[in-house]
């Protein structure tokens, strides 16, 4: 393959683009290479600027459950910008959607949209601290949550204590509010909430852990977290930007049936607009202003546009629920052949991720972290040669669409099978 137009697009980039992105992942350091510039995509189809076409099971980091310029919702967003792309005073076709998101996810009582996964969370993070009136908070180590100052954190000194900046440029005192635990890991939150009775706001989780590569929680983990929370008069919050719509149309809190507090989700709720939602019970919803005095805005906050790409795309995958049936088969057959290599191999339907840690079991981020990051690297540069494209990083997932035909799956299996790595 030759990318020399995207080496040359990559050049200018870098000019006046920090690291020549718009987002840290999508400069392909973790792989050591150029990253392609896209030029087009349809279906389960990328073309970059040098002609070379690719299987996409990236799907725009998840967004993409449809595949690329799906149809109808290219129409939606064309006819919505045909009247105005956003006019900052509020308009029905909002409502339409926040009544389909309450009908797939009936937790989410009261909802507000926003423009990104990172600042729903920020927003559900600020709306438990204001119901609750606690400052601290309970992330996971490896679970990433948006960029938002308290959030860009890593473990301190004591795990009992608050966490350290992960970030330049997050004041220490953001950080110092974090407590770290560990994934699938019950005694580990036991014994922050031991140590901080009385003062935990919430806990924010990814259901399906995805960002230090796909961890499912362990059975009664989520559960746990549901009790202990409970019990503790904390807030238990699902970031389920990634899982949202993904592992079911009902999210991973239908999926394992729990109930959060709260929920955030992103990506394929906007259908690849830039669109997310934070929302759960009223009552901490009510705090939210104009009604109480949790203060959040934004200007595109619930924009036509994405809210037509969001109505669309929810529209189609209510309309046609036998999509995850299909997911789980697909995505079930690239497992099973990854599997026959000898690799790890974590899936929730249609998320998945392979672990290049010699068969040893993926359960939270020390264990991931054992992976090996240049045979990543190298699988993924023998995929790309070949015409697929697979997440430019061992620590991010792997997605499958529903515009990926048998002959796609077929393709990709029969190139794992191949792979001499
Ligand atoms: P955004 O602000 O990027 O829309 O969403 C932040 C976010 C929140 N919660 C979860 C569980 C997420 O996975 C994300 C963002 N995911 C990354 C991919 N792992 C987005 C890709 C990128 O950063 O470019």
């Amino acid at each position: 393959m030759d990318w020399k137009k995207s080496e040359q697009c990559f050049q200018a980039a870098g000019n006046i683009l920090p690291g020549g992105v718009n987002s840290p992942v999508r400069a392909f350091r973790a792989v050591g290479r150029t990253p392609f510039f896209v030029e087009r995509g349809r279906g389960s189809r990328l073309w970059d600027v040098d002609g070379n076409e690719y299987i996409d099971y990236v799907c725009s980091w998840g967004p993409g459950i449809l595949g690329h310029a799906r149809e109808e919702v290219v129409a939606a967003v064309q006819k919505a910008a045909a009247n105005g792309l956003t006019f900052g005073v509020p308009t029905a076709v909002e409502t339409e959607l926040a009544e389909l998101i309450r009908e797939a996810m009936p937790s989410m009582e009261m909802l507000r949209m926003v423009s990104s996964g990172t600042e729903a969370v920020m927003s559900a993070v600020r709306a438990a601290r204001g119901f609750t009136g606690r400052e601290k908070i309970v992330k996971f180590t490896g679970c990433y949550h948006g960029h938002s100052d308290g959030l860009l954190v890593k473990a301190g000194s004591g795990l009992l204590t608050g966490a350290v900046p992960d970030s330049a440029g997050v004041p220490k005192g953001y950080a110092e509010n974090t407590l770290l635990a560990r994934y699938n890991d019950v005694e580990s939150v036991r014994a922050l909430f031991e140590a901080n009775s009385g003062e935990i706001a919430c806990v924010v989780v990814e259901p399906v852990a995805a960002n230090m590569g796909v961890v499912p929680p362990e059975k009664g983990f989520l559960r746990f977290l549901r009790n202990i929370t409970e019990e503790n008069d904390a807030l238990l919050i699902f970031d389920e930007v990634i899982t949202g719509f993904r592992v079911s149309y009902g999210g991973a809190q239908k999926y394992y049936g729990i109930k959060p507090d709260l929920t955030t989700l992103g990506k394929i709720v906007g259908g690849g607009m830039p669109l997310a939602v934070y929302g759960g019970r009223r009552d901490v919803m009510e705090t939210i202003a104009p009604l109480g005095a949790v203060y959040q805005a934004g200007t595109l906050s619930g924009n036509p546009m994405a809210v037509a790409a969001g109505i669309a795309t929810l529209k189609i995958l209510r309309e046609t629920p036998s999509v995850y049936a299909e997911l789980e088969q697909k995505t079930a057959k690239i497992e099973q052949v990854m599997r026959e290599k000898g690799w790890t191999v974590n899936r929730v339907g249609s998320l998945l991720s392979a672990f290049f840690t010699n068969g040893n079991p993926v359960t939270d981020y020390e264990t991931a972290q054992t992976a090996d990051t240049k045979a990543y690297a190298a699988y993924f540069g023998y995929m790309l040669e070949n015409g697929i494209y697979v997440a430019p990083s061992q620590f991010e997932a792997m997605f499958v669409s529903a515009a990926h035909s048998d002959a796609d799956i077929e393709k990709t299996c029969a190139a794992i099978r191949a792979y001499e790595g």
